[in-house]
Formats: C-alpha cells, structure tokens, sequence
C-alpha cells in the first residue's frame, strides 16, 4: 500500500498510468480545462501531474483516482468489490457456539484497534513551517469561467466536537477571499457544519485543520459517507491497512495527518458569515451564490517539496464518478446490515449520485419496494436520493439500458410512483427551497396479486437452453470467431 501521495503518483508513473504535462500551464482556468479533457477521455482518462504551473514552482497532481484502475490500486485491491467483501466478513463474526470459538473471535476484535491512529513526532507535512504562510504560494486553480474565484477543491477538513472530541474529516470546498482567509463550504447536512453549529451555540471558535495531498486511502475516507461520529481516520486505517500517522498541530488544537504534502490550520469564527460561490459544481451546472462561514489561516505546513493535490467537477463524467463509485460499492455490505433484502445498487455517472440510485432487491411481500424507498430516504446521505428505482433481483442494475428496460415495461405511472418531501442535497437546484423538496421512487418490480394486480405477469422471452446452446455453436461457426454474444434475457 501506498504510505504517502507521492508513493501512489510513483506507481502510476511506473505503471504509464500518468502523463506528465512539462509545458508551462496557467492554474487560472487552462489547467481545469486540460484536466476536463483527460476526465472525458473513455474509463476517465490518465492521472495529471502539471510540472510547471505559470507562476509557481510547485506541480500539481489531478484526476489521481479518475477510473477504476486508479482507484483501486488507491485502495489497495483488484476489484472494489473486495473491499465490500472484507467489510461483510469484519461485521459477521463467525457464530460462537463454545468457549474456544469466542477466543477466535478476538483476532477479529483486535483488528479494529490495529486500525487505530497513532501520533508520531516527527511528520514530513511539517519540514516546512510557516506562522506567516499565505494562499498565494500555491496553485491553487480556478476552474470555470464564472466561478466566483479559486477553490481548494480536494482538502481534507478536520475538525474535532467541540462537546465530545470526536473528529470528522470531510471534503468541503474552500473558495480563496485573499492569502489568509477562504470559505468553508460545509454544508449543513455534514459533520463539519455539525461541529460549527455546536461551537456556535457554545459562542466559541471552532478549530480546523486541512489537509490537502494526504495518503490515497485517506483522500478518499473524506468523501466517504461516514455515519456521524464515526472517525473517517479508521475508514482509512482499514483501507490503508496500517494505522494512518497524525502529528500535533503548530497552532491548533487538532492531529493532522503526517503524510501530508501541505497543512492549513485555523479556525473559523461563530456567527461570521460570507457570500460563497458561484461554483461550477458536481451537477454539470453552476451552484448560486450563498453565506458560508470563514476559514482564517494561522500557519501553513507543508513538506519541502510539496505537490499540490486537486481535482476538478462540472459536467460528468469526472473524477468524483470513481470517487463515488468506492463509495456505492464499500458501503452496500454496510447498507444490506439494516437493509438485506437490497440485492445490488447503482448510481449512475449521469445522476449525479443522489438524482438518480437504482436498487435491486428480493422482493418478499406486498409494498416491499416501498419500504426500501424509505429506508433508504432516512439512511444517511441516501436521504438525498431524488429519483431511486427498485427492480425485482434478476434485474442487472449495474446497467441502466437494462433498467430502463424493466421499468419501462414494469410501471403503471399513476399506480407505482410513490412521491415524499424532504431534505435535499445543498446542491440540489430544482426544488423551490434550498435544501428541501420532493423525491420519487418508482417501483418497477413485478406486481404481485396481493398488490392488487390480479392480471398475468408476462414472463421474459427467452429461448429454451438446448436451442440456445445450439445456436452459439451455429453462432460460432457462422462468424468465424468464438461463441457468440449472449443475448438479453439468456443470463
Ligand atoms: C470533489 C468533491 C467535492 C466536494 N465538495 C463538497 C463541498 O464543498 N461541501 C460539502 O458539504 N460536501 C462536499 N463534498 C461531499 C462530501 O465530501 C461528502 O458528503 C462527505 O461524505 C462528507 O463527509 P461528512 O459526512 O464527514 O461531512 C464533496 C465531495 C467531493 C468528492
Ligand atoms: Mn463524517
């Protein structure tokens, strides 16, 4: 596993996983459109490393874990359904009938502290340290034309609750005011606007740390959908496979991540308010304008020769898409431990993960689809969900021609589509109010006479076995190549 950033980016320069761009390119929206290029680019395009960003002497890394292979090599696994596999063995210890099997469940225990964090002395994020530090040193890209300024778009936001001292790490977007001072786009429904509501009806400064160019597991435990008051440092300590070094803060009273390449401490005020934004977001389109608190730097820390870590999001696919992907495949076992009739899930690229979450579930009694629905209304980040569609288990939903398929063929409109009201993702810009609209589910399983449908379901046309397995030699014969293609239906 990769220990550091800089490790990760060796191995896919090694691998010819990355294009090195030797050419001066200007941070100020030319670097964000190199990146969309590379993003766009069929399975997501290479990983980026910008030797000569116009103006500053410190590379830029992007689009790192832009596809598949990136992302599990991030991770440390062949497929990322490996990872979900080791999730569901860690969380069904083995059934315990005497003494000598509860003793063998202790390795089991013991494992969740070995992926513990553990404070070191020296850290190579703090070989440089500077009290007086300002933004302008890095390269820090503006994306989109109309984007309201730079943005630190891939920071690693640590904060600890003010009330419990439980920590959360999360990736907030910080748009640069000037060298000392930045937005902090938590948004409301995020552990660090959890912190920042506690600290503020406790009147005191909240401190933040950020961290930008961690260790790959790491970057990618802050976008993960943690339940709250999970530390994202044991996500990661599991991904990692090894416990993720912290060291003490120079000037807050927070652990940063000692791997590293740049560290921002500060704190942001209670009360203190400034206009955010626009940003050319995750949805394709521009978010507006809007009061977010403020980020004020006390010293930045960095390694000697530090690369800057970013990313960029607009109109998908990009980057955010394997990102999420992670996401939808470490977190199903999770998921299916409240909700295991949920066979498979998918959120398609085009969705924009909450718009559009396709789930196939064992349908076991009448309004069995509804019930997911809502579940998965009120199950963490799921609760963003604006369209999600259940299908019956022998539906493929890991391809959304297949869905629409089965839907198309499955819902009568007025009779399947269950509508509700609730909190939407910040992002969401199609409902009246920020933040709270309406969501469908459409239930595409097949209706069953307890449902009220009394009619014959039509069974799938579907040849018989001896006939198939005839013609994909006749098949073979035919094109000259090896056995033909099996057709929809013949799985
Ligand atoms: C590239 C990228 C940028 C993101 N920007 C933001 C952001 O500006 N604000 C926000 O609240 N969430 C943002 N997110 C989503 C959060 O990181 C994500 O919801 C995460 O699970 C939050 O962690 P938390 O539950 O600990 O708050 C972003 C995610 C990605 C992948
Ligand atoms: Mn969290």
């Amino acid at each position: 596993m990769h220990t550091d950033l800089k490790a990760f980016i060796d191995d896919l320069d090694r691998r010819g996983w990355l294009t090195r761009v030797t050419e001066p390119v200007n941070p100020d929206l030319e670097m964000a459109a190199v990146i969309d290029l590379a993003s766009k680019a069929p399975g997501g395009g290479p990983a980026l490393l910008f030797e000569q960003p116009t103006g500053f002497g410190m590379p830029v890394a992007a689009n790192l874990f832009g596809s598949l292979d990136r992302m599990c090599l991030a991770l440390g696994v062949a497929a990322l359904d490996d990872l979900g596999a080791e999730i569901e063995k860690l969380m069904t210890p083995p059934k315990a009938t005497g003494i000598l099997d509860a003793m063998k469940l202790l390795p089991v225990v013991g494992r969740l502290s070995d992926l513990l964090p553990k404070t070191v002395k020296d850290a190579p994020c703090q070989e440089v340290v500077k009290l007086d530090g300002s933004l302008d040193e890095i390269p820090i890209l503006r994306t989109w034309p109309g984007d309201g300024g730079r943005y630190i778009t891939f920071p690693l936001v640590i904060t600890k609750d003010p009330e419990t001292g439980m920590r959360n790490i999360g990736m907030y977007r910080m748009q640069v005011f000037d060298g000392r001072t930045t937005g902090m786009h938590w948004q409301r429904h995020k552990g660090g606007a959890q912190h920042y509501r506690i600290a503020e009806r406790m009147g005191t400064r909240l401190d933040v740390a950020v961290a930008i160019g961690a260790e790959p597991a790491l970057c990618y435990a802050a976008t993960a959908p943690m339940p709250e008051g999970l530390d994202e440092l044991l996500l990661a300590g599991f991904l990692a496979r090894r416990r993720i070094e912290l060291v003490k803060a120079r000037t807050v009273d927070l652990e940063v991540p000692a791997q590293a390449n740049i560290v921002l401490e500060g704190y942001v005020e209670p009360g203190e308010r400034r206009r955010e934004g626009p940003f050319g977001d995750h949805t394709g389109f521009y978010s507006l304008a809007d009061d977010f608190p403020v980020f004020h730097l006390t010293a930045i820390t960095m390694r000697k020769q530090p690369v800057y870590h970013t990313t960029i999001v607009g109109i998908p696919p990009m980057e955010d898409v394997y990102l999420g992907k992670a996401s939808e495949r470490i977190f199903l076992p999770l998921i299916r431990k409240t909700l295991p009739e949920i066979v498979d899930m998918h959120m398609p690229p085009q969705g924009v993960f909450h718009n559009l979450v396709f789930l196939s579930i064992d349908k076991r009694y009448p309004g069995h689809a509804r019930k997911v629905m809502h579940a998965c209304w009120g199950l963490g980040q799921l609760m963003f969900s604006k369209c999600i569609v259940v299908v019956d288990k022998d539906v493929n939903v890991q391809d959304p021609a297949e869905v629409a398929w089965v839907a198309g063929t499955h819902v009568d409109p007025e009779r399947d589509i269950q509508f509700t009201r609730g909190p939407m993702d910040d992002l969401e810009n199609a409902c009246d109010l920020p933040a709270y609209g309406s969501k469908m589910g459409i239930d595409a399983t097949r209706k069953w006479p307890s449902e009220g449908f009394t009619r014959e379901w039509p069974a799938r046309v579907v040849t018989s076995e001896a006939a198939g397995r005839r013609a994909a030699e006749i098949w073979a014969h035919a094109s000259g190549g090896g056995p033909g293609r099996a057709g929809r239906g013949t799985r």
